[in-house]
């Protein structure tokens, strides 16, 4: 039994064996595989790279706001074979696409807006895999279609499949784990929370902490905190964490006393001020506080205006959709997400008419 449709996996595996199969044998690292850097795009691109079986590049595509001007330069000057992109919204870079596939292969995973399929215009050298799902609105992780693809799964692939889905909220839906013990599962959790967490104060596009534990943690098959321990990665990852968790804990106690003194609020925007990339987890814990809500939490960092929003889970406003009315309306440099989590970034002049805008469709009760 497979979760991910049978149909798209062929497919998907028919596209990237004849796409590897055409790679002349004496061609070095003529694949390469660009992810996003949380926890899903992380284990995903460990899977694909394990799928490929054969010697490939990873790519960290700059975030929060996918610099993919940036990465097009970077790529474009690489002459690969194959590009596979996972976890990231590339559904907003069509011409990117075709200018990159001119050169190439593109092969694109994608679970943002989900239910937006693109075909590729009849293009054969891109597949474009961003799957209509019907789980309550939640699209498939990046990191379980890797997981998927792959014809052998070992003990090892379950536990970081594991790590991937838990940062996803994605462990409910799955059967797969029910033989890992209390213990092991805590510890998985734990370490994928140290896996989860640099993307947010790193714009390094060569940095890739997270993925290279994954990877050395692979070669030993280990899984265990101590023995993780002696890998530099792991530290840099757990130094971060803790930074992270203290400051946001700060941040919180002072945000829930402003909030507290909101009266039957429609809806919570509130600012932060951080050296980190706080507003998406902020908002992420918040959530929980008011499931009937959407919350709304920004700041500035590194020059520029970032909003994430996040919906309470009895709350049905399309957080995609709603940010994508952004669009032609202010001059917001990037925008999109899920129906449940969606974020948006723009230059000071115009992100505060972004942010008016967004009142305005939740004080209307309507997108
Ligand atoms: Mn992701």
């Amino acid at each position: 039994m497979t979760y991910i449709d049978i149909h798209l996996l062929k497919q998907s595996r028919d596209f990237i064996r004849s796409t590897i199969a055409r790679i002349p044998a004496m061609e070095q690292k003529p694949v390469l595989i660009a992810y996003h850097g949380d926890a899903d795009g992380c284990c995903a691109a460990y899977f694909f790279g394990k799928y490929l079986r054969c010697s490939s590049d990873f790519y960290w595509i700059a975030t929060p706001d996918f610099d993919f001007s940036k990465a097009e330069n970077d790529l474009a000057s690489k002459n690969l074979n194959l590009i596979v992109f996972l976890d990231m919204p590339v559904y907003s870079r069509p011409e990117m696409i075709k200018r990159l596939s001119s050169k190439g292969y593109v092969y694109i995973y994608d679970h943002h807006l989900p239910g937006l399929y693109k075909d590729s215009g009849g293009n054969e050298r891109v597949f474009y895999l961003n799957p209509v799902i019907h789980q309550n609105g939640k699209s498939f992780p990046a990191a379980l279609f890797g997981w998927e693809l792959l014809e052998d799964k070992s003990e090892f692939e379950k536990k970081i499949l594991y790590m991937a889905l838990y940062t996803e909220s994605w462990l409910e839906r799955i059967s797969l784990f029910n033989a890992f013990e209390p213990f092991q599962k805590q510890t998985l959790k734990k370490i994928a929370g140290r896996i989860h967490c640099s993307f947010l104060i790193q714009n390094d596009p060569t940095v890739h902490h997270a993925l290279n534990l994954i990877v050395k943690a692979a070669e030993k098959e280990i899984l265990e905190e101590e023995a993780l321990k002696d890998f530099s990665e792991y530290q840099i990852l757990e130094n971060i964490f803790n930074l992270i968790q203290n400051e946001k804990k700060w941040l919180l106690i002072n945000l829930n006393s402003e909030i507290k003194r909101l009266v039957n609020p429609k809806f919570i925007i509130k600012r932060i001020e951080s050296k980190a990339r706080l507003c998406g987890l902020i908002a992420s814990e918040l959530r929980w506080s008011y499931p009937k809500l959407v919350v709304g939490i920004w700041q500035r960092w590194k020059g520029r205006f970032y909003c994430e929003l996040r919906r309470g889970k009895d709350c049905k406003i399309n957080l995609a959709s709603m940010v994508n009315g952004l669009h032609g309306r202010t001059a917001i440099l990037t925008g999109g997400g899920h129906p449940a989590a969606a974020a948006f970034t723009a230059e000071e002049e115009h992100f505060f008419e972004a942010l008016h805008q967004i009142k305005t469709f939740l004080a209307a009760g309507r997108v």
